[in-house]
């Protein structure tokens, strides 16, 4: 059976685009459905990658913005981090058990200098930065947190990726012990999540370990977790334990488990609606006492990072490569 046809029948077999509403209800039901093993996302590659041009000015405007901060108290207890359950409080109260020292990552694949490397070895020496991102999910709200952390490029290099890394795969750690929400087999953990090398080395994409100056809590993905502006949250991988160079595009938690919703790029788009509701509008939480008279704002393409990293993208068909 070709991977289009598997995809297909998944379709079948999962959407009734009416009754399903939320991602909570689609989980549950795949839950239930037979595996059917995927080995990719993707039938097809996409364009190879465009050398974008951008000067530092550019990458440094997209640092920061003068938009009101989400509290620190909505970043913290307003999460999806479904290892630790579905609920948007759930992480805050049960990600306690996520031991994040000692912590090591396991950087492979096309790569000269693979190894198991402790945290703080694998930070050591790169200037930490602070960075001032919103984070658009997918679902339709948006906060705007003050990270602190270091560019993934800036990590990555160290282990020299050769010509055959064309993408890297990250995986968030999967143990039953820690993570409650493993007892549930809705996503196919443990959590992954990829992007293509030139999104990866890209200014923008950051590796954070803080945010408001402190240490990155448990829930919003300590002890590293990746931030990637441009994307929607899920690509904002938390906890990572594993870090490859691959040559062919990795598969992904989301885009696995429905692959017409959650597409391997999934670069903010507000002219491509989710097959269950739009994304022209998103509920910004920031600067408010109370997350539930949040703003509702127009959406922006890249989620206003269009001048850093559309250059990425220059050749690509974004509704077929979504
Ligand atoms: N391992 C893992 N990473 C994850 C998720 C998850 O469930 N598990 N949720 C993603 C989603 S959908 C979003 S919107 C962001 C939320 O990050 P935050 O809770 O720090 O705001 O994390 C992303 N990273
Ligand atoms: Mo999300």
């Amino acid at each position: 059976m070709s991977l289009r046809d598997a995809l297909r029948i998944r379709e079948a077999e999962v959407t009734d685009e009416t009754v399903y509403r939320d991602r909570r209800r689609l989980l549950a039901l795949m839950a239930a459905a037979p595996a059917l093993g995927l080995a990719g996302c993707a039938e097809a590659e996409p364009p190879p990658p465009s050398a974008a041009r951008l000067t530092p000015e550019q990458a440094r405007s997209g640092f920061r913005t003068d938009e009101a901060l989400t509290r620190y108290e909505d970043i913290t207890t307003y999460n999806n981090f479904y290892e630790f359950g579905t609920g948007k409080s759930d992480p805050s109260r049960a990600a306690k058990t996520l031991r994040t020292s000692p912590w090591t990552v396991e950087v492979g694949g096309e790569c000269a200098k693979p190894g198991r490397i402790a945290l703080e070895d694998l930070l050591r020496g790169v200037v930490d930065e602070a960075r001032i991102y919103r984070l658009r999910c997918v679902e339709g709200w948006s906060m705007v947190i003050p990270w602190n952390g270091v560019p993934l490029a800036s990590v990555l290099r160290r282990f020299e990726p050769t010509s055959k890394a064309k993408y890297v795969a990250f995986t968030t750690l999967a143990d039953r012990e820690q993570m409650p929400g493993l007892r549930f087999r809705s996503i196919n953990w443990p959590y992954r999540e990829g992007l293509r090398i030139d999104e990866a080395m890209h200014p923008l994409a950051f590796l954070a370990t803080g945010l408001y100056g402190k240490p990155l809590p448990q829930q919003n993905g300590a002890p590293l977790r990746l931030v990637v502006p441009w994307k929607y949250g899920f690509k904002s991988i938390k906890s990572i334990v594993e870090i490859r160079f691959v040559e062919r595009m990795p598969a992904t938690a989301w885009n696995q488990l429905q692959p017409s919703e959650y597409g391997f790029f999934s670069n903010v788009n507000p002219a491509v609606d989710h097959p269950r509701w739009s994304q022209k509008t998103e509920r910004r939480i920031a600067g408010t006492s109370n997350r539930l008279i949040a703003n509702r704002i127009d959406t922006l393409p890249f989620n206003g990072y269009a001048d850093q990293v559309a250059g990425l993208y220059a050749g690509m068909d974004l509704r077929r490569w979504y």
